[in-house]
């Protein structure tokens, strides 16, 4: 048996993603570092004993979300911002949404899904757990002159719980959608079971019958830490992705295939679009190299993504210096910073001193009998959560109202206005006065 340092290193283990540049978190979006230490498995002798000492402690099946890990497996990114990562291909998106026909839009809307989960740290690395109340957003230049904007907020701590609302205002496209992860310690394996899901609506494309626009429901596959006491630790998907749409009964179910302990491979995927329990294609590959589809009408397969030639469109993030305290780069600077210099004696003190804060808070919270209520996001009704698309969504943008199809009637400038009333976006735009109240406050004056 190796030993678990060894494992931990991932010494001749080979990388999971793509060995191409957009994989290296060491871009100009972080902008601090000419290490890429996300793409190292690493652990220092201190890590390992804690490593030790944690899973001595863990019985198979219990809830990891309460227990504090080693600052060696984190990513220099917060959850909130790790999200945008699934937002790196908008191009295939804006065609889905010029597209007329529904079967190609559909394929579409499968493609650009299928398009990003590779992009990840190539060592096996979580995102940093947001603490309650924390945001983060950003934007992105689009070649065709439009700009898309996304922001997100961490809405419950016990279960984390990540809200995101990403909208491109000029192409009428917006995303609504939850991360919810509940994490599990399996025995060699971690578990985080993803339960939360993505809501798509493409505000310029109106279903002739409801008169309502086109909305796509999409579930988000498992992600699994294999071999954390022998074998290698790897990072997997597994189980299956749905994407449904609210205007006709198409279907994509997309199952992660994990590799079994003696056969099976890597990364591997098989998936089917179904109309009403009629299989039309057939997807195949694998999620961080090439997908492919098979028309099972007429036999013919072809490349559904190809991401060795991907070239993903990162965010663009204010400066620091024009950050809120809350806002996830400036809140975990001193713990990304150190771990890009890999010290994790002082990652761990840094992270330890901005959670410690919020459990002050959290403590304060109960002194006084208050209950922590989000600023950017609120809650959904009940009448609302039953609407396509909103199951397990439980938590939407405050500025909801103004941002909808018929709200907004295709008025450009307004729907950009409500936007940058949300949060400050893009280099120089400020925080207004009511920023800091929680959302169904400043709701009030809609009411
Ligand atoms: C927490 O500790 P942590 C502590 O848990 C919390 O209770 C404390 O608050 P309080 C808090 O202050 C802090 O100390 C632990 C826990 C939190 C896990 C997540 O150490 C990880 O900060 C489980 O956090 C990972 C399992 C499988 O973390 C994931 O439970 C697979 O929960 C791979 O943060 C991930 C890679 C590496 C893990 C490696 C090794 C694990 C070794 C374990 C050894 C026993 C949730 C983590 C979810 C991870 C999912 C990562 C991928 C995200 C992709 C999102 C894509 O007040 C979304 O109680 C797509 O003291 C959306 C589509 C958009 C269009």
């Amino acid at each position: 048996m190796h030993s678990l340092k060894s494992k931990l290193l991932g010494r001749g283990e080979k990388a999971v993603h793509p060995p191409s540049s957009h994989n290296s978190s060491k871009s100009s979006e972080m902008g601090d570092s000419s290490v890429n230490v996300e793409d190292i498995d690493e652990v220092d002798d201190q890590g390992q004993s804690i490593l030790m000492g944690i899973i001595s402690q863990l019985r198979p099946g219990c809830d990891l979300s309460r227990i504090t890990l080693p600052t060696f497996i984190l990513e220099r990114k917060s959850m909130l911002e790790r999200v945008t990562n699934q937002l790196q291909q908008p191009d295939i998106l804006i065609e889905a949404s010029n597209t007329k026909d529904p079967l190609e839009r559909f394929l579409l809307i499968v493609k650009w899904y299928m398009s990003c989960w590779h992009i990840a740290p190539q060592a096996v690395k979580k995102p940093l757990n947001p603490i309650l109340g924390e945001y983060f957003t950003c934007y992105w230049d689009l070649p065709d002159g439009t700009q898309a904007f996304y922001v997100a907020e961490q809405t419950s701590h016990h279960p984390p719980k990540s809200s995101y609302f990403y909208i491109i205002p000029e192409h009428g496209i917006r995303i609504d959608g939850l991360v919810e992860p509940m994490s599990r310690f399996l025995g060699n394996s971690t578990a985080a079971m993803m339960n939360g899901l993505t809501k798509l609506t493409l505000l310029n494309v109106i279903d002739k019958q409801t008169g309502q626009p086109e909305v796509y429901t999409l579930s988000q596959p498992n992600m699994y830490a294999r071999g954390i006491l022998f074998g290698g630790l790897k990072f997997e998907l597994g189980d299956h992705l749905y994407i449904k749409v609210s205007s006709s009964p198409l279907v994509a179910d997309v199952e992660f295939k994990t590799k079994g302990l003696i056969s099976g491979t890597y990364n591997a995927i098989q998936g089917t679009i179904e109309k009403e329990h009629e299989k039309l294609y057939e997807i195949s590959g694998k999620w961080n190299e090439v997908m492919e589809i098979k028309d099972l009408k007429t036999k013919k397969t072809s490349v559904l993504f190809d991401c060795f030639k991907a070239k993903p469109l990162r965010p663009k993030v204010r400066d620091i210096s024009e950050q809120g305290e809350f806002e996830s780069r400036r809140l975990w600077l001193k713990v990304t910073d150190a771990l890009a210099e890999r010290n994790h004696t002082v990652a761990t003190d840094e992270k330890f001193k901005v959670e410690e804060e919020q459990r002050e808070a959290a403590k304060k919270r109960v002194e006084d009998g208050v209950e922590f209520q989000p600023k950017l996001f609120r809650k959904l009704t009940i009448e609302e959560t039953a609407e396509f698309g909103n199951e397990h969504l439980e938590f939407v943008i405050y500025k909801d109202h103004a941002l909808k199809h018929d709200a907004a009637k295709h008025d450009v400038k307004k729907m950009e206005e409500h936007v940058f009333e949300i949060a400050p976006f893009l280099p120089g735009q400020q925080f207004n006065d009511k920023f800091e109240i929680p959302a169904y406050e400043k709701l009030k004056e809609h009411a």
